[in-house]
């Protein structure tokens, strides 16, 4: 069994692109399954078999311990880490070719606290990879793409298993992509910034890019659309690339 995490800022299109994944391993007589792991999401675009929810109420965890929701989410995120017996004896009994795992909307509760290393660390699956997530519609400046490819760089570190990034919602941004795709490109970065309004801002994005390069993490941004499915067949690919690496090189 294959694990592939999906990650990405809260509204990027995690819980839907899941579901997206789910149908095209079906598609192709794969035997799939997902994991929820969001104890706090309402609805899901997607038919759960592992549900974090059945283990996790975050309406109970308020009233017991008399936290407001926000406190409720942050205790609910980390009491995921105890449920991991309980998760893999479901995920053994269903035993699938692919699990995937759609992670909590608060990244931050789950790649910097304890529970989604632990989770991560602890799964038992023959190769592990994420999916990070960013928002096409949060790409509006380079310095916000400079951000959040910090952000994914900063996710990787934590998660440690290796990763592909995506930008998502291409569908809404199909005027400006081609302008966000050459961000990574630093000349073009460097001319782009220079129309930003602080100079001091733009120096240091420009910087940290120069260093995001040279670690070659971000060499790879696939843009995807869970709509239209534009950018899916590239986003498979990458995927069975780093898994099929993996049979190799375990992780
Ligand atoms: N236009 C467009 N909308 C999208 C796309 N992907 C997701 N959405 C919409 O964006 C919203 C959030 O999508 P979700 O899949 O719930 O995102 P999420 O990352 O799971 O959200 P949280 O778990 O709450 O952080 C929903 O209204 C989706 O329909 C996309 O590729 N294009
Ligand atoms: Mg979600």
């Amino acid at each position: 069994m294959d694990s592939i995490f999906i990650t990405g800022t809260a509204g990027s299109g995690k819980s839907l692109l899941t579901s997206r994944l789910c149908q095209w391993y079906k598609d192709n007589n794969f035997f799939p399954a997902i994991v929820n792991l969001d104890p706090a999401v309402s609805n899901l675009p997607y038919e759960v078999d592992v549900d974090i929810r059945n283990y996790i109420n975050v309406n109970e965890i308020m009233e017991e311990y008399d936290l407001g929701p926000n406190g409720a989410i942050i205790m609910a995120n980390d009491i995921i880490a105890t449920k991991i017996n309980e998760i893999q004896d479901e995920i053994d009994e269903i035993n699938p070719d692919y699990l995937l795992i759609d992670t909590p909307g608060q990244i931050e509760l789950f790649a910097y606290r304890a529970s989604g290393p632990f989770i991560i660390s602890n799964l038992e699956s023959e190769n592990k990879m994420a999916v990070f997530l960013m928002d096409g519609v949060l790409l509006s400046n380079p310095t916000n793409f400079v951000s959040l490819s910090l952000l994914s760089i900063s996710i990787n570190l934590r998660l440690n298993i290796p990763q592909i990034n995506t930008i998502t919602k291409r569908d809404l941004i199909i005027e400006k992509l081609e302008k966000i795709m050459n961000w990574t490109n630093i000349s073009y970065l460097d001319d782009d910034l220079f129309f930003e309004k602080s100079p001091e801002y733009s120096l240091l994005s420009l910087d940290i890019m120069k260093y995001i390069r040279k670690t070659g993490i971000m060499q790879e941004i696939i843009p995807v659309s869970n709509i239209t499915s534009s950018g899916m067949i590239e986003l498979f690919a990458s995927i069975s690339r780093i898994l099929n690496q993996g049979e190799e090189v375990k992780y």
